[in-house]
């Protein structure tokens, strides 16, 4: 109860007229060239756990060492979903001796590569909408990875778009990093702050994968993003109208990476696998389920929307199994393709975009007064809602 009166409140404050309600005019995507599948994966790394068992035979014969297993395409297809993924550096991430993605270090007065390729969905999210970079008032950079501390992406994203007034910051939620964006943007819509917002999901994840790791090694791919947030009174005659939008955090040690600017005051640690993700993929998947269902369904319920009147959700994408059972409880019965689309099997997780490329590919057919819910979840615990409504 209280928490509706706080709601209430809000709308109070500001009463809602079409120059303050938030809307999603467009989206836009970015997908790399290459994509490695299932088998070439499993095939590099069983080079690697040969070449490495071969390596170390003797202490693998006197038990002083565990062999490391080989991976299966069989496995991860059944556990997560996934049969592909894209990636910026697809060779160097093959070779057994490498198994990492190599981008070779940038000048200063050159984009960076995670700027680079979130103008790219930036840009295209702009043509969709027909608007110009000078109609946009702020760029959020929201993602899992940022590749410096400062200056900020979305500055830099700012300026390489010809933006010349505005602001932007980047923020990070992990996995949630989109749907803490929407919503951040849609406040800013709802109190006269800005008209116009880009949010922005570069996700280059290869980079913070331990391609080595068996338990992990399938995981991710890379991919940027956007979505631009404006007032519905300067969006384009088809958009998406923000119904209302929901966050939630939970802290737990379940997906962590140690990676940070303080590591080099410990160079007493010998152990760089925690610098990378690293996660209890069982006890995410347990505890992050229930977690999330109950959030869309609390969420639906303070919205007034049945399960029967919601249409699409696009869900996360880390794991088929994860999106099979939320949405089921949600919906009450097992969803098809058409109910919860999925794009793991060709992009993998690709971390706060995930849900993002879902509805960018899936929402065309959708028709006038039709309702869908974006919903991301992962690392923190983080999670976030977002539910729209087609208006055509
Ligand atoms: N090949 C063959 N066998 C394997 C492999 C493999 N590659 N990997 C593990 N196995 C074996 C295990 O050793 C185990 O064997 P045993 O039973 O003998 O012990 C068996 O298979 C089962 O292993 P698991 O219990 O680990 O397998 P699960 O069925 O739980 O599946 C998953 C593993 C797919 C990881 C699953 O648990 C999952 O998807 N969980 C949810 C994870 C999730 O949603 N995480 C969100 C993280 S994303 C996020 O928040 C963003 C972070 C920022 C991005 C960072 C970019 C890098």
């Amino acid at each position: 109860m209280r928490r509706q009166s706080a709601h209430l409140q809000k709308e109070k404050q500001f009463p809602m007229t079409d120059s303050n309600i938030p809307v999603i005019s467009a989206t836009g995507l970015f997908t790399p060239d290459d994509s490695i599948s299932n088998e070439e994966l499993v095939a590099s790394f069983n080079a690697y756990a040969d070449l490495t068992n071969s390596e170390n035979s003797e202490a693998i014969a006197s038990g002083e060492l565990e062999a490391v297993p080989h991976s299966s395409v069989e496995f991860i297809e059944k556990a997560s979903g996934i049969k592909s993924r894209f990636v910026l550096s697809k060779q160097p991430i093959l070779d057994p001796e490498i198994m990492c993605p190599r981008l070779p270090e940038r000048p200063n007065d050159e984009i960076s590569v995670l700027a680079e390729i979130g103008v790219k969905a930036a840009q295209q999210a702009l043509e969709r909408a027909g608007r110009k970079p000078e109609d946009v008032d702020a760029v959020l950079c929201a993602c899992s990875n940022l590749q410096r501390a400062y200056p900020a992406i979305a500055v830099e994203i700012q300026d390489a778009l010809g933006m010349t007034d505005g602001f932007g910051f980047d923020m990070n939620v992990a996995c949630s990093s989109a749907t803490f964006g929407i919503q951040t943007a849609a406040d800013y819509i709802r109190s006269g702050s800005a008209r116009s917002v880009l949010v922005i999901n570069p996700e280059i994840c290869s980079g913070h994968l331990n391609w080595r790791d068996r338990d992990s090694h399938f995981i991710f791919g890379d991919v940027a993003t956007a979505i631009l947030v404006e007032a519905k009174d300067m969006a384009p005659a088809q958009h998406w109208e923000i119904v209302g939008t929901k966050l939630k955090t939970q802290f737990s040690n379940n997906i962590r990476n140690n990676f940070g600017f303080l590591n080099r005051t410990h160079p007493e640690s010998r152990d760089d696998k925690d610098k990378l993700f690293v996660q209890e993929g069982r006890k995410v998947f347990k505890e992050v389920v229930p977690m999330v269902a109950t959030m869309i369904s609390e969420q639906m319920e303070r919205l007034g929307i049945e399960s029967t009147a919601l249409r699409r959700l696009w869900l996360h994408q880390a794991n088929a199994g994860m999106n099979r059972l939320i949405a089921q409880r949600v919906l009450g019965h097992e969803a098809n393709a058409d109910e919860s689309p999925t794009v793991l099997d060709t992009y993998a997780n690709t971390s706060s975009a995930g849900s993002i490329i879902a509805f960018h590919k899936h929402s065309e057919d959708l028709v006038d007064g039709d309702i869908g819910l974006i919903c991301s979840f992962g690392a923190g615990y983080s999670a976030g809602t977002v539910f729209i409504r087609k208006i055509a």
